[in-house]
């Protein structure tokens, strides 16, 4: 594949004023008659041809102002149609007419079948699998959407915008027609035909429009669409209240769709969504699925102004709405539940999953400078690393400062497709900040280091902090020069609360807010009436690496009193994790893990505090996975010996905190009916956080046995379930259960998927041959992209002992599947296929295992762009 890089950026030589589409879908086939209004761009040599992406097309017809063009003018294969002798000036319309099979699209890209139902997918380059046309996304224009299709097979017929009209036709066919007044770009187009259940409902705007709602599912699931249209309803108007903006179209309209290449898809007024982000109820979906419910919904809903009515000039720019929105979703979340435990799951995902990949082969910056495939540039460092761009632009300039540069950024470049240069300057105007340094966090990849040292002069009462930040080049090369960090902190005296000094200097502080710009400065407080305990980094404010050494007793000190919840629990966390990096140096050498009986008292005096929230307590007691530890110990990792220092953490907390777990786990649980909401859901995560480690110490299952049997909700069964497949692999209960589980919900493919993720992820080197037999089970289908990651995606993701295990049947496992998921479905394949990017932190063997595995892959012939894309940057 061919590399794009973002100086080779110009603009299209002929511009599109308006689309106008007819579909025709019928068993086997569509036929597609798209009308292009163009004209040629001013300046543009008058004999410049047009040049129209394709992928895998057939041109049917062609016509220049409905005169059918002659073969002389054109050349047109499955990628790309030329077309010569265009007029020099003024508008005139293209008729292209192509046919397609959505049938046999597997890849799920462009227009395909899932279930029988016809949907599309066009972000990032799939519109040009549906028609020949400018595909990017500075092309911007109204379209105009007929829909033709049998009544009977497809009652339903949906495309952006609002509906015109609709009604019958001759052999049982029927038309709708659909106009969205508001320009978008080519990935933006969405289609949808079926035979599909709805959930309406209504919502009026702030300025009083009124909104028609409605959710469509296959049949029969359409009542498990209501907590979706109940997260609609709530971020439509947190948009309004938080950053006034209103919704801009008759309709919204959202469909559940069972084989999804990714979460969901924000298509302008007709939202398509993995399924698995729309439906719950109480007897099939978990809580963490309830959040990630409301979390994609909010974030789909949340892009039609932060990516729709603003969109992107290039690929380039993807953080430009996708890190914006995630922010906005996390900032929803934060209101809507516990703004400190939103902050503590999101930068415990940002460890988990962006850290690793700026640490690694598939390092790149926020925006990157190239790409072969952009399907591979959805990374966590594009979104989540993206969002805490946004949030560090929101601690620079304040609450204040951050909306008027928002309002400026709406007001400047709505009907746009924009620049990550025009958002940073739409708050550099709003405010008079400059951010000119702050910028190269878009630009530079890795993970900088900030170390900070404490110095205090008892006899002054004078406080020194020095901070050095330092960044390691890394995969991508892109400079290490220091960055704009905003550190927020506080200084926490003997009673809990923060310490004013009396004066200030060194770099500069404003509010609670370090500014570090050079790669060394000091800050020097004066006034202080006794040693304060540092309270460093608060909220996370900067994605860094935080090296302090700071002593247990200030450490465990913060753990009581910080006033600051997030940094309870990141001292915890990071005495945790350095306890848990030193167990597995032990575990190496053989000899017995320790762990400090102070910070497990630390532990438990917060987990058992009633005055603080259930769910923030669950964190508090959830251990660091397997993975995250490998990334602490950093290199010449062994995953066992990972596993037997993590498994002695846990019994050693679970042996110690027997008292307390045995009453959580019972007596914190919420009674009456399920509920989803937050408090109820941290309970229930604090219950079974707690039963999990008490289990783990006793060695007794019957407690689990009973979670599983007596559950009234997936939480709890789940849950039940987890802890005797993981702690008792292999058991005669175990296998009881697991069985009784697939009898249950055998029907229901969401539930089924979990059922594949858990055996996947039981740490046991046993597993490996036990996941090569569920990819035989009758239930396992490789062509369903949800029923694949949940396989083998939990299998190379969460699973480190198996995986890697040393005789390298694991990952050859991995490469040999990714092989075969390549040929049906690329950008599946590639996403899977990421989960080796730690293979060079390995120890030894296992990583010459790895490397032996990924080169094997390398040399299949025929590898799909995307995958081979992963696979050469991960080995380079
Ligand atoms: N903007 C969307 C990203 C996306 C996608 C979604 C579904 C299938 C393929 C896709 N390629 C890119 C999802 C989002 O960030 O909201
Ligand atoms: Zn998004």
């Amino acid at each position: 594949g061919e590399t794009v890089r973002l100086e080779d950026y110009r603009p299209t030589d002929f511009v599109v004023h308006g689309v106008e589409m007819t579909v025709e879908l019928f068993e086997g086939r569509a036929e597609i008659e798209t009308t292009l209004s163009l004209s040629r761009r001013n300046g543009v040599p008058a004999d410049a041809p047009l040049l129209l992406d394709g992928d895998e097309l057939e041109l049917t017809s062609l016509a220049l102002d409905g005169e059918t063009l002659s073969r002389s003018y054109y050349e047109a294969d499955p990628s790309s149609l030329r077309v010569e002798g265009l007029p020099a000036s003024g508008a005139f319309t293209l008729s292209i007419g192509t046919r397609i099979v959505p049938e046999t699209n597997t890849k799920l890209m462009g227009l395909y079948r899932s279930r029988g139902v016809w949907c599309t997918q066009c972000e990032a380059e799939g519109f040009r699998r549906i028609t020949y046309f400018l595909d990017r996304p500075d092309v911007l224009a109204p379209y105009t959407v007929r829909v033709e299709a049998d009544r009977a097979a497809a009652p339903v017929l949906l495309s952006n915008g609002n509906p015109v009209e609709g009604g019958p036709l001759d052999g049982g066919r029927h038309y709708a027609l659909w106009h969205d007044p508001h320009p978008k770009p080519s990935y933006l187009f969405a289609l949808v035909a079926g035979d599909l259940d709805v959930l309406t409902d209504s919502f009026t705007t702030a300025s009083g429009r009124p909104v028609d709602l409605a959710i469509y599912t296959e049949k029969g699931l359409a009542s498990r669409a209501a907590y979706a249209m109940d997260a609609i309803k709530r971020s439509m108007r947190w948009d309004e209240e938080r950053f006034g903006r209103e919704y801009d179209l008759d309709v919204f309209n959202v469909v559940a769709i069972s084989d999804f290449n990714m979460g969901a898809m924000e298509n302008k007024g007709l939202n398509v969504f993995n399924h698995k982000y729309v439906l719950l109820d109480s007897d099939t979906a978990t809580d963490t699925d309830y959040a990630g419910v409301e979390t994609v919904i909010a974030h789909e809903y949340f892009h039609n102004w932060t990516g729709n009515r603003i969109t992107c000039r290039d690929w380039f720019q993807l953080c430009l709405k996708e890190g914006l929105t995630v922010y906005r979703d996390q900032r929803f979340t934060a209101d809507e539940r516990s703004a400190t435990v939103e902050r503590i799951g999101s930068v415990r995902g940002l460890k988990a999953h962006q850290f690793p990949e700026d640490q690694g082969p598939l390092q790149h910056p926020v925006r990157p400078r190239e790409y072969k495939e952009i399907n591979n540039f959805y990374t966590a460092t594009v979104y989540n690393k993206g969002a805490e761009l946004c949030r560090m632009i929101h601690t620079i300039l304040g609450a204040d400062g951050f909306k008027k540069g928002m309002d400026l950024y709406f007001e400047r470049h709505d009907g746009e497709a924009a620049t990550i240069e025009d958002f940073v300057r739409s708050f550099e105007d709003a405010t008079g900040e400059d951010l000119q340094q702050f910028s190269l966090w878009y630009n530079q990849a890795g993970t900088p280091t900030l170390a900070v040292e404490e110095r205090f002069d008892e006899g002054a009462g004078r406080l020194t902090l020095s901070l050095v930040q330092s960044l390691q080049p890394g995969a991508a090369d892109t400079g290490t020069e220091p960055f704009h960090i905003p550190v927020r902190f506080g200084l926490v005296g003997p009673n809990g609360a923060d310490m004013e000094p009396a004066a200030v200097s060194g770099a500069e502080v404003r509010g609670d807010v370090i500014h570090l710009r050079k790669a060394r400065e000091s800050v020097v407080f004066e006034g202080l009436g006794a040693r304060p305990a540092v309270s460093i980094l608060r909220d996370f404010s900067a994605p860094v690496t935080l090296e302090m050494r700071q002593s247990e007793d200030d450490a465990l000190a913060l753990s009581r009193l910080d006033p600051n919840l997030f940094n309870r629990w990141r001292v915890l966390t990071d005495l945790v994790g350095r306890a848990l990096t030193a167990g597995v140096a032990a575990a190496r050498r053989g000899t017995d893990v320790t762990f400090d009986p102070k910070l497990v008292e630390a532990i438990l005096a917060s987990v058992g505090d009633e005055t603080l929230e259930p769910a923030f307590r669950a964190q508090i007691l959830q251990l660091p996975s397997e993975s995250e530890i490998g990334r602490m110990v950093g290199s010449d990792v062994d995953p066992a010996a990972v596993h037997a220092a993590r498994e002695s953490t846990r019994r050693r907390i679970g042996a110690d905190g027997a008292e307390l777990f045995a009453k959580l786990s019972e007596a914190g649980r919420p009674s009456g009916a399920f509920s989803p909401d937050a408090d109820s859901a941290g309970r229930r995560a604090l219950a079974n956080t707690a039963l999990d480690l008490l289990t783990a110490a006793s060695g007794d299952l019957t407690a689990a046995e009973r979670r599983f049997r007596d559950a009234d909700n997936m939480t709890d069964r789940l849950a039940g379930l987890s802890i005797l497949v993981n702690q008792f692999a292999g058991s005669a209960e175990a296998g009881a259960a697991l069985d009784a589980f697939f009898r249950r919900f055998e029907d229901d493919d969401l539930v089924l998927d979990k059922w594949f993720a858990l055996q996947a992820g039981v740490p046991d080197e046993g597993t490996v041959e036990r996941v090569a037999g569920l990819a035989r089970h009758p239930r396992f289908n490789l062509a369903n992209p949800n029923r694949a990651r949940s396989l083998f995606g939990s299998f190379a993701s969460a699973n480190p002992l198996a995986f890697n295990r040393a005789d390298g049947a694991g990952q050859r496992l991995v490469a040999e599947v990714l092989l075969d998921l390549d040929r049906l479905n690329p950008q599946v394949s590639a996403r899977i296929a990421t989960t080796f990017r730690s293979w060079k932190t390995l120890e030894p063997r296992r990583r010459e295992k790895a490397r032996e595995a990924l080169t094997w892959l390398a040399g299949r012939p025929g590898l799909s762009t995307d995958l081979s894309d992963i696979v050469e940057r991960t080995l380079r």
